[in-house]
């Protein structure tokens, strides 16, 4: 017998690279954008490089913090975050951050493909037992929803970005890979994004 509970998720499998696509459509304010390692990062770029995006390497789980320092740090600048299942599993304690300090121009994104991708597609706990959007909701973060379709998705993403709460949309995706490849050079990636953002001068 399966003893196992499927979250209950009334929501269509989509694609990474088309969801970004769709969001980064909707950019027109210099909205800063920063994506999680590996492929929520590899899609944001193929997606459509710009001075505000910020490529996350090799540490899992710090879309969603680094997300809630630039929200912080530039509240008059909307702010999305993109971030794996697995990635956002090992840094679940975020969410009840993001929840108590509640920056208003913050919007996560969770792309639920069930599986650590990049790894060996090995399957995550929100493949079978852990519904991440309940997760958020229980950790204060009541603007939190799967989004059913691309349609859906892309309501969400405009509601956002005018919401005065923090928004986090659950998104199930394929398994298809990244898109494309960001270039591993931190110091770059870090200094393109601060330039972005205004608060460096060029050189
Ligand atoms: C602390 C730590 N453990 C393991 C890894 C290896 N690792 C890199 S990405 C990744 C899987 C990420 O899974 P997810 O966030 O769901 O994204 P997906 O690959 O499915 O797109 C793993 C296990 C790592 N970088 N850091």
């Amino acid at each position: 017998m399966n003893t196992v509970n499927k979250p209950a998720r009334n929501t269509k499998v989509m694609n990474r690279f088309d969801l970004t696509s769709r969001l980064v459509g909707k950019l027109k304010n210099e909205e800063a954008v920063i994506g999680g390692i590996g492929n929520t990062n590899f899609d944001l770029w193929a997606a459509g490089h710009r001075p505000q995006n910020f490529y996350m390497l090799g540490s899992m789980g710090l879309a969603l913090p680094i997300a809630l320092g630039v929200a912080l740090a530039q509240p008059n600048r909307r702010v999305i975050a993109l971030e794996g299942d697995g990635s956002l599993l090992m840094q679940l304690g975020c969410l009840s951050t993001i929840a108590s300090l509640r920056p208003k121009n913050l919007t996560m994104v969770v792309m639920d493909n069930g599986i650590y991708q990049i790894t060996g597609a090995q399957p995550t706990p929100a493949a079978a037992v852990t519904d991440l959007v309940a997760v958020a909701i229980g950790c204060g973060l009541a603007n939190s929803s799967w989004a059913a379709d691309e349609q859906d998705f892309e309501r969400l993403i405009d509601q956002s970005l005018t919401a005065d709460e923090p928004t986090l949309i659950g998104v199930r995706i394929d398994d298809r890979p990244g898109t494309g490849s960001t270039r591993r050079d931190p110091v770059q990636i870090r200094e393109r994004f601060m330039l972005g953002l205004g608060v460096r001068e060029p050189l």
